[in-house]
């Protein structure tokens, strides 16, 4: 059982992924229409990676006997000036998901609710590690600049990335 207070602030939580999901698609897809499919692949599978993290905390609501109610979700950002921004755009956004997290984990201490604080650490690690892979292909971005034989290297890295089927929930 959770208290009405940490039910709410999980279910804003709900919007929050979603819309990353929505995000990050919409970059996948202005990608897309630019060739740069390495970069469509990239933001494709944090889409996913992010409805991943959306069925986790619906599940987890779910699991506490707590109501779902689908949040309206707002229509995406869809033309980016380069790669570059987008990358400094899906920086700036991880960031705001680490406060998120993070005032989430101060809202389940206030209630002393181990529970959901154990089921929230998940998160605390993912953003380090989101953040840091974000910030790493940034750098590489910044370096290059305008350069299109950096931007062509940096496309075929990014077409490796791949999904990699969560074994906790069945999608
Ligand atoms: Fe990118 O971590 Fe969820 O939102």
């Amino acid at each position: 059982m959770i208290t009405k207070k940490v039910a709410d602030a999980l279910r804003n939580q709900l919007k929050n992924e979603l819309e990353s999901s929505y995000l990050y698609l919409s970059m996948s897809a202005w990608a897309a229409g630019k060739g740069l499919k390495g970069f469509s692949n990239w933001f494709y599978v944090q889409a996913k990676e992010e409805m991943y993290h959306f069925f986790k905390f619906y599940h987890y609501l779910l699991d506490q006997g707590e109501k779902v109610e689908l949040p309206a979700v707002a229509k995406p950002k869809s033309e980016f000036s380069s790669p570059l921004e987008a990358m400094r755009e899906t920086l700036q956004h991880e960031q705001f998901i680490t406060k998120s997290i993070n005032e989430l984990v101060d809202v389940a201490l206030s209630e002393k609710d181990h529970a959901t604080n154990a089921f929230l650490q998940w998160f605390i690690s993912e953003q380090v590690e989101e953040e840091a892979s974000v910030g790493e292909i940034l750098d590489q971005l910044e370096l290059i600049g305008e350069n299109g034989n950096g931007i062509f290297m940096i496309d075929k890295e990014l077409g490796q990335r791949t999904f990699v089927t969560p074994t906790d929930l069945a999608l």
